[in-house]
């Protein structure tokens, strides 16, 4: 899927060669097969396989404690997701179980996840803290994602998750806890090489845009980039707010202004569609993909992972409800989990698409047509991956 060759980007009876961790040269399969023979390389036969740039998910909280099945429930018998969040479950409850937890629990658990995400072919995959609201449970949660990425074969990008939830120690100061996660949390952690990015939950339940700022303003300071979750439950500025600050992404959207579509736009920002987050929600009012498009704002698609709002560990399924919920074409929808999910996370000079000194982050299918990756609910017809140039899963 090289952009620009015609629809979807996709080259027929291809051929590409690899040397160390990087895509080396790009062909026909012809040109491939008479250079393999005369330089005595490996060849790897891929005959009626479709190979697409590894998939990037690039929104997932990952790493948490426990589970919310009970909540979930709860939301089935009436309650609503804020009914429960200001009743003391919700993230809370997470919170709890999170803080609970050894790193080895930790770890344990969220590699379940990380390898049935691995095995549609992620290559790449960003994870947020934000379930410990502690500096050290939140130092843990972010040593766990580095830990994944370090002895798995999959690159992970590591986000300081600080304004997540006010914890209750802190419920008669918020001034208290915004300064202690901008100041000093946030310093300890990202000198400990702990943090690729930030990102607030700038919503009513959560953090307004004033103390969304704060947390923007500090990582600008000491040079790091920004998500935001933005827009999933009202429209708190907060896509205004990404652009404003330079975030590479803003996220959800399902409530969103025109003014904010544009400046997205302006500032580059990412829109992050997140449709396993509104399906288990059960919201009715999808982001408005036809805005974005016209404010030319680039869109990614993630999964959201997460025990609340989206106990979701396929990215396909994603796809699949980008198209269906949102109305995403299966070629945007692809172009969600490679090279705009690739944007979202700041790598597309290294990742995102099939070229020349690129990573060689590649998964290969066993499908007729690229939409089929968006078609299939619970089937998987990824047959093989390759990370950093070495083969992951067998052809
Ligand atoms: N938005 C989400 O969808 C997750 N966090 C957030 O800020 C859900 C968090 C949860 O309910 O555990
Ligand atoms: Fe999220």
């Amino acid at each position: 899927m090289a952009a620009g060759a015609g629809s979807y980007g996709s080259i027929e009876n291809a051929a590409l060669a690899v040397r160390g961790e990087r895509i080396a040269w790009i062909g026909t399969a012809a040109e491939g097969r008479r250079r393999a023979a005369t330089q005595a390389l490996t060849i790897h036969e891929g005959r009626g396989l479709w190979i697409t740039p590894g998939l990037i998910d690039c929104h997932t909280h990952l790493v948490y404690g426990g589970n919310r099945v009970a909540e979930f429930e709860q939301r089935l018998c009436g309650k609503s997701y804020e009914d429960i969040a200001r009743a003391g479950g919700g993230i809370w409850g997470t919170v709890q179980a999170t803080r609970a937890a050894t790193h080895e629990e930790l770890y344990d658990s969220a590699l379940l996840r990380l390898l049935r995400l691995m095995a549609e072919g992620v290559t790449t995959i960003e994870i947020k803290s934000g379930y410990g609201l502690e500096l050290e449970v939140e130092r843990r949660l972010l040593e766990v994602a580095r830990d994944l990425g370090e002895n798995q074969q999959v690159c992970i990008k590591k986000t300081f998750l600080g304004l997540h939830s006010l914890p209750p120690e802190f419920s008669a100061d918020r001034a208290a806890f915004v300064n202690e996660v901008t100041g000093p949390w946030l310093e300890s952690l990202a000198a400990a090489g702990l943090v690729d990015a930030v990102d607030a939950f700038c919503e009513g339940i959560a953090f307004s845009a004033g103390e969304t700022e704060s947390l923007l303003r500090a990582a600008k300071t000491i040079g790091l980039p920004a998500h935001l979750h933005a827009g999933q439950l009202s429209d708190m500025g907060a896509a205004q707010l990404a652009a404003k600050w330079g975030a590479l992404s803003a996220d959800h959207l399902e409530y969103l202004s025109v003014d904010g579509a544009h400046t997205m736009a302006a500032a580059g920002t990412v829109a992050v569609m997140l449709p396993t987050a509104y399906f288990t929600l059960r919201q009715t009012h999808p982001p408005d993909v036809a805005l974005l498009r016209r404010a030319g704002v680039p869109l990614a698609v993630a999964t959201d992972c997460n025990p609340g709002t989206s106990p979701c560990t396929s990215i396909l399924i994603a796809l699949n409800m980008a198209c269906t919920l949102y109305g995403l074409t299966p070629e945007e929808a692809l172009a969600g989990v490679t090279r705009q999910a690739a944007r979202a996370l700041g790598v597309l000079d290294d990742v995102g698409t099939i070229e020349v000194g690129k990573r060689a982050d590649l998964a290969i299918w066993r499908i007729e047509r690229p939409a089929e990756l968006c078609y299939w609910l619970g089937a998987n017809p990824c047959v093989g991956v390759m990370y950093r140039g070495k083969v992951r899963g067998g052809l």
